[in-house]
This record gives structure tokens, sequence and C-alpha cells, in this order.
């Protein structure tokens, strides 16, 4: 980022930075380069691209934009939000351990359980809402405590300043998965985090049409280490769903306004219902840890869980919305509803669910961009019908 454009806001910098007009021919929107491979002048005289697995002009753009979100120094694509945490995972060597947020989302659990441990690095699952737990599960191996604030499906929030001071103590690194509350709500870096993950299939790309990942860090050494493992392990995103991402990216801080917005109308009047015997959501005052949220959020965000009575109760509010699809994924304009329990967390064995507080009766929810009235009368009504 250079020095006029660090001046700027975060949505001008989301328009702009990476996104110049084309010096070639004007366009004012990022060219899609498909090319595989780049001409060289001299053996090893070219301009800065070689392969495309190495690096492309529209991967670039797009890694660019969003170093510039995270106000970070350093930005990688990848093909997914999971091809961006298994390629930083890789970085871990036989017998180091990690720390990580019980409540995570459950195919980052899968990727630690199934797959990680199969090279011999560890993993402990604490409460990281609470530091002394965070504190006792590090050992002298712990190399990473890995967070997700907001958590997947929870929305539980972890003081991310006080949990990189007590590891950053201890020598280990600090990871975020920025996934749910964005670089718009919040920036774990300047909230002492070395390295923040993100889906941008989620709000980054926000219209259910591109899967994609990053990594953003201000580390030079371990930018080092990640853009070898990137070309080396090869989990890179298409040009054409780099510049989707970017294309996303420029309503980002508006999708994701608006979505907060409705989530605190939609949180509000599922607390008020009978029907619903809780409401996850950090913007309600019911939140355990709604100041730290206030702190470190710019607003709530646009996830939310609930609860209802039990499993058939769920699955019947879940066949009657109308507006909301009954769908995985999250952070895009239109409204989602799932079952994390049989759905996204499915991957979690039925004890850890249970020990996490991932019930069978408990919703999840994505606010979309609609109008909040209309989403609230769609819930209301499959709350009302189904019994629950
Ligand atoms: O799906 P992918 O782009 O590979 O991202 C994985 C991922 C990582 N981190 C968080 C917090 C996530 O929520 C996800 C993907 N989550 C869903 C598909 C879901 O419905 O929760």
């Amino acid at each position: 980022m250079s020095q006029k454009e660090g001046g700027w806001g975060f949505s001008t910098r989301a328009v702009h930075v990476g996104q110049g007009p084309d010096p070639a021919t004007g366009a004012v929107v990022q060219p899609i380069h498909l090319a595989t491979t780049f001409a060289q002048e001299a053996v090893g005289k070219h301009h800065g691209f070689e392969y495309s697995r190495s690096g492309n002009p529209t991967r670039q753009a797009l890694e660019e934009c969003l170093a510039a979100l995270e106000e970070a120094r350093h930005c990688l694509a990848f093909a997914s939000g999971l091809g961006a945490e298994s390629t930083l995972m890789l970085l871990l060597k036989p017998n180091d351990h990690v720390v990580y947020m019980e409540d995570v989302y459950g195919g980052t659990f899968r990727l630690f359980d199934k797959v990680m441990k199969r090279f011999g690095i560890t993993f402990t699952a604490v409460d990281a809402a609470d530091l002394d737990a965070v504190e006792n599960a590090i050992t002298p191996a712990t190399r990473l405590v890995w967070l997700e604030s907001p958590t997947n499906p929870l929305m539980r929030v972890v003081d991310i300043d006080a949990v990189s001071e007590v590891a950053h103590s201890h020598g280990a690194r600090v990871c975020v998965d920025n996934t749910f509350a964005t670089p718009y709500l919040q920036q774990p870096l300047h909230l002492g985090a070395d390295v923040v993950v993100h889906s941008a299939t989620k709000y980054i790309g926000g219209h259910s049409d591109v899967v994609g990942g990053a990594i953003m860090t201000s580390d030079d050494e371990l930018e080092k280490q990640l853009r070898f493992h990137q070309n080396a392990v090869g989990a890179v995103p298409s040009p054409f769903d780099c510049w989707l991402l970017l294309r996303g990216i420029k309503t980002l801080a508006l999708r994701v306004e608006r979505q907060s917005e409705n989530a605190m109308t939609v949180a509000r009047a599922l607390e008020a219902n009978k029907a619903v015997s809780r409401v996850h959501y950090p913007g309600l005052e019911s939140h355990a840890n709604r100041s730290v949220a206030q702190r470190q959020m710019r607003m709530f965000g646009g996830m939310m869980s609930f609860e209802v009575k039990d499993e058939p109760a769920a699955f019947r509010v879940l066949e009657r919305l109308t507006i909301f699809a009954l769908a995985e994924s999250l952070g895009a304009v239109e409204s989602l509803a799932e079952h994390p329990a049989r759905m996204t967390h499915a991957s979690v064995p039925a004890a850890e669910r249970k020990r996490v507080g991932v019930g069978d009766g408990l919703i999840r929810l994505s606010i979309g961009v609609e109008d909040a009235a209309d989403l609230v009368a769609d819930l209301e009504q499959a709350l009302a019908s189904s019994h629950a």
C-alpha cells in the first residue's frame, strides 16, 4: 500500500487498492489474466510473473486489496478458507502443539483432528474466553493459539488483545479466523494477533458465487514461509475467482453495515419470541462478552444463532422459512439458515458438540441485506407454525 493509500478510509481502499485503471487500456475494472505462463525477455528477466501458480496479476491485485483492508503488510490468497488454513498449518512440525478455541467451524476442527494430527501435531481445545484456560493449556511445545471471534456457531467472543499477550509471553503466535467479523468490523492484527485467516467465500465475496480464502500478516519472516508454501502446495485461486472476490469487496462495508443493522433487529425479535429459549448475538445485553465485542468490533455483525426446544422443533422452523434458504455457508446478500449439529458441524463428534454447547435445537442464521421487517416476519411465522 502506498503512503497515499495508507491515508484512505476502509471503503476507499476496498474500491481502489490494487485496482487502478489498466495502464494499457484505461479499463477501470481489473482485467482477468487467464495466462498460465508469462514470457521472459531473457532467462530470469520478466515483469514479476513467471507461472500462474507462483504469481498472477489478478491474484496480486486481490492480495494487495485484502492486505489493505486488514491493514496488513502482506496477504496471500487461496482457493478456499480451508486451503488457507491448511497451508498455514503446514508451517508446523511434528510434536508442535496448538491451543485452539473449542467452538470453531466444523471443517477447521476436522482439519486439525483428522488431518494435521496424522502429521504429529497435537491440539488442545479451550474456551479461549477464559484467559486462565488458555494459559494452562500452553506447553513449551505450543507454537500457535488459534482463535475465532465471534465463533461459529455459538457467537462466543474472545478478547484477542488479552489472549495475544498471554500467547506471546510463552513464545506462541496467534492466528485469528476473522471470517465472521470481516476486516471492516474487526482487525485482529491491531489487537496483537500475528496472522489472520479468512474464508473469503463468505462476506468478502458476499454473493454466494465464489469459494476463496486468504491469510494476512505483517510479519515479514512468516510471509516468506507462507509465500513459499503457497507455491509449493499450490492451493491457489483461479484468476476468475480473484476477480469475483475483487468485485465483491467493493461493497463489503455497505453490506456488512446493513447486515449488522438487520441482525440487531432480528436478534431482538427472537429474544422476545416465546418459542426461543436463547439467542446468541454479541450485540445483545444478554451476551456474556458484549463489552469485549463492543471494544474490538465496529458493529456486531450479521451472524447469530438461537435455540428452540429440540431437533424436531428446529427442523420444523427450518422447513417453514420462506425468505431464509436452508443452506450451509454465510455472509452473502441473501439470508440463510442452517442446523449446525447436522450440517456445518456434523464432522464434530456428538460428545464434543455437546461439551462445547452446540445442541440439537440450535439454529444458525446468516442475515442478509433484505428488509429487516420481512426477515422478522419470516422467522415469526416459522416459529409460530412450528409449535417450537
Ligand atoms: O468453506 P471454506 O472457504 O473452505 O472456509 C472454511 C471456513 C473457515 N472458517 C470459518 C469461520 C468458516 O465458517 C468456514 C466455512 N464455513 C461454512 C461453510 C459454514 O457454513 O459455516
